[in-house]
């Protein structure tokens, strides 16, 4: 029997901004409009603005870690390419994102100020907590894409996670429990080279991130994840899609992390300069400022108005976020049990955890627990 060719794939690679300023205008064509463009760069600057004060709340003892998302701002663009009611389901790093979509920036610096308030999202905000455990929220965007499907309401799931993720099985879960049930969900993974410190070569043998989609039946495409024409060029397919027949999209958007990978690391002990250096020029702010003012619909003036808003904008937030009341103690129970057994009902209302540690004997929790008895 001849041997014949059982399957043949190919990934598409799309750029329309290169950074040496080329725009493809052909491509671009009915993508983003140049008030959304200016609007973009607005908020992009804002939110490095923002990016910035988070880490300095962090390295001045007010947040206890953060993730800084320096570097990967375009993910921005996906925002304008969803509805309100579509979902957006992230990981930690698409702050730019969730902020479009309409997730108050006080929420982001509470979750990590160790504040829960700043997981609970506002009513019709449609946008999950962020998630610490890496990729196990995909099978979550799985999941409200296939009820989305079952209640018909025409919405989509659009999934946030990094290239260290797709070596999670919950990414090959999600996957295909997603194509297999046609669920409107669009996975999206910003492969920003490093998990942690692990390079992308070393996490994976595959050339491509977007290729792993290719098992799954999903349509797979790679994009140039510093470019926000392209970022939202992609996007909008991909919701698109998904809307109208369940189809699912996996896109990888090429980028690079800036910062380190959170304020616990030191990105220097394991990253050559060079590499730092030559994403730096990718920057996806600069290059979408470069363009914005070669086509005149930026300058000076405009850039100091955006920078100035931004410091006014963040300051506000950073005091909304700190000067929230605090907590009830009462919290640390009531979350949990349905009904509190004995030991935690005496440690309520005595005040008294064991954590506290006031007291080795913790005498007081034996008194408060006799006269519960
Ligand atoms: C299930 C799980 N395993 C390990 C970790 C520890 N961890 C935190 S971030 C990270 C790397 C994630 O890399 P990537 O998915 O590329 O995202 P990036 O941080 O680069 O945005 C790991 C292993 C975790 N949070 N959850
Ligand atoms: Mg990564």
């Amino acid at each position: 029997m001849p041997k014949r060719v059982a399957y043949t794939a190919k990934i598409e690679f799309i750029q329309i901004l290169d950074e040496n300023g080329r725009f493809d205008a052909a491509l671009a064509e009915g993508g983003l409009a140049d008030e959304q463009a200016v609007a973009l760069l607005e908020h992009l600057i804002l939110c490095r603005h923002y990016d910035e004060i988070a880490f300095k709340l962090q390295r001045s003892g007010r947040m206890g870690t953060y993730p800084q998302n320096k570097g990967q701002e375009a993910i921005a663009a996906t925002a304008l390419a969803v509805t309100r009611d579509d979902w957006m389901v992230p990981c930690y790093r698409e702050n730019p994102a969730l902020f479009l979509h309409g997730l108050p920036m006080e929420h982001i610096l509470l979750h990590w100020m160790g504040d829960e308030r700043g997981n609970q999202i506002p009513e019709g905000v449609n946008v999950m907590p962020i998630s610490i455990p890496i990729g196990t929220h995909m099978l979550h965007a799985a999941g409200i894409a296939w009820a989305q499907r079952l209640r018909q309401t025409g919405n989509v799931a659009l999934t946030y996670f990094g290239d260290g993720a797709t070596s999670e099985g919950d990414f090959h879960e999600a996957m295909n429990f997603a194509t297999v049930m046609r669920a409107p969900c669009v996975f999206l993974c910003q492969n920003n080279q490093w998990a942690i410190s692990v390079p992308r070569e070393k996490q994976m043998a595959s050339e491509t991130v977007a290729q792993k989609g290719l098992a799954y039946g999903a349509e797979c495409v790679q994009v140039d994840g510093n470019d926000v024409y392209a970022v939202y060029h992609a996007t909008k397919a991909a919701v698109d899609r998904a809307r109208a027949d369940g189809t699912v999209t996996l896109i990888e958007c090429l980028t690079y992390r800036l910062g380190d990978h959170t304020t616990a690391d030191d990105a220097r002990r394991y990253r050559d300069p060079k590499e730092l250096e030559a994403w730096t020029k990718r920057d996806p702010i600069l290059r979408l400022r470069t363009h914005l003012t070669a086509k005149g619909l930026w300058d000076d003036a405009k850039e100091a108005a955006a920078q100035d808003a931004a410091k006014e904008r963040v300051a506000r937030v950073v005091k909304n976020a700190e000067g929230i009341a605090k907590p009830s103690t009462d919290d640390i129970f009531d979350y949990t049990f349905a009904t509190l057994p004995d030991g935690l009902r005496a440690q309520k209302e005595s005040m008294r955890t064991h954590s506290l540690a006031l007291e080795p004997g913790q005498e007081t929790l034996r008194r408060a627990e006799a006269q519960h008895a």
